[in-house]
């Protein structure tokens, strides 16, 4: 029997094979992660982990039978990411997406209560990097550090916030920032404050662990004890999470995870993570990389070229942010959104630093190639793209 769901699914396949996709977090997945997404491994129960771990640490066993292929699998899923990040962290694959993995590496160190460091929402950090809106903030008491007048991660800052809140846990990652991310900065700054039990230090790389696996951003690896990531946006595999961690913290990891927050583990979604892994380990991958971060910086100088606010003054990844309030004070960036959607142009409003916008309307945008990238754009064709939305600002401001 032919379902009205398979007719929705092409629908919505045309629509991301006709429309300009420029969401920061989204990507187009190989057709080896489809199939394995869409395999018999979704019919397979196994909650626990593999009765054998290649790296020796973290917890073992099923509670299932059954369970001997799915191990080999969840264990070749987790070799092969250690593979690309060339890291000896103890790997979680399991995470059914990047709330429930910052949320079980929270559980892992944290009790409720505790006080969390992270980026603020509204100056481009994350949900659930404990906003009060967030699972996160309910159970955490959570502070925020800020970007400095240029847009850039004030550091002083972190430095200030934690000798004044004493957190248990520093969390850096964001979702709307432009710029490198100095992860050994903060590194010494927790090291070297005054704090008798010094603070846990999560990064959460989601946006760039691609950029991070192929070299472009340096590695948080040897200097967080705790790394999330999700496993569809620069890294290009299916929907998820993963969390890395010093081993010494495997056990807590993994159950923080299972029986922590999550039952069963999606194998089906196991496997897309694993071919992820096999093709960011193909040095085609690091190309593609290349090519998102030039495609970027193209995109981003053409809209200075044409004198648009770009916050920071412009980019170093995959993604940044155009901050309307001065040049165009009456657009928001809900409005451009809804009228590029009508152009067949994908992408997302987003606050920008000093927002005066709520979060549903907000002064700004935030674009990104990684997605475009895939589909084979080159710069030249980025331009292009960035032209077409300033003929439709300028319709739109007449
Ligand atoms: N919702 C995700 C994003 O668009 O950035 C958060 O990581």
């Amino acid at each position: 029997m032919e379902s009205e769901v398979f007719r929705l699914i092409e629908k919505e396949k045309e629509r991301q094979d006709r429309n300009i996709e420029l969401i920061a977090s989204e990507n187009f997945v190989s057709q080896n992660v489809l199939k394995a997404l869409g395999s018999c491994l979704t019919n397979k129960y196994c909650e626990g982990f593999p009765a054998v771990r290649s790296d020796g640490c973290g917890k073992k066993g099923r509670y299932y039978g059954g369970c001997q292929v799915i191990d080999e699998i969840e264990e070749y899923c987790c070799s092969k990411w250690r593979e690309v990040f060339h890291t000896d962290y103890h790997v979680n694959v399991q995470p059914h997406s990047g709330s429930q993995a910052n949320m079980a590496a929270y559980l892992s160190v944290l009790q409720p209560g505790d006080t969390i460091l992270a980026m603020s929402l509204n100056n481009g950090g994350h949900l659930t990097h404990g906003s009060p809106v967030n699972i996160s903030g309910k159970v955490f008491n959570t502070f925020f550090y800020d970007v400095d007048e240029n847009g850039y991660i004030d550091y002083s800052d972190i430095e200030k916030k934690i000798e004044e809140h004493r957190p248990a846990l520093v969390l850096a990652g964001a979702s709307a920032y432009s710029r490198v991310i100095a992860f050994d900065r903060i590194r010494k700054i927790i090291d070297d404050s005054g704090l008798e039990k010094k603070p846990y230090f999560m990064v959460d790389m989601a946006h760039i662990a691609g950029l991070i696996a192929a070299g472009f951003h340096p590695s948080p690896f040897g200097l967080a004890d705790i790394i999330t990531t999700t496993t569809h946006k620069t890294l290009r595999g299916p929907r998820g999470g993963m969390i890395f961690c010093r081993k010494e913290l495997a056990s807590v990891v993994d159950g923080a995870i299972f029986p922590g927050t999550q039952g069963g583990p999606l194998e089906h979604v196991i496997a897309a993570k694993a071919i992820a892994a096999e093709e960011a380990c193909d040095p085609s991958y690091k190309e593609y990389i290349r090519n998102v971060v030039i495609n970027c910086r193209a995109m981003c100088d053409e809209f200075i070229r044409m004198g648009y606010e770009v916050v920071t003054g412009g980019t170093d990844n995959h993604l940044f942010l155009i901050d309307f309030s001065r040049t165009h004070p009456d657009l928001t960036g809900k409005a451009l959104q809804d009228e590029l959607d009508r152009h067949g142009i994908t992408l997302n409003k987003n606050c920008v630093p000093n927002e005066k916008r709520n979060p549903v309307q907000t002064s700004g945008v935030r674009i990104g190639t990684a997605a475009e990238t895939t589909k084979g754009k080159t710069a030249d064709d980025f331009i292009a793209i960035a032209h077409r939305i300033d003929a439709v600002i300028r319709e739109m401001s007449r």
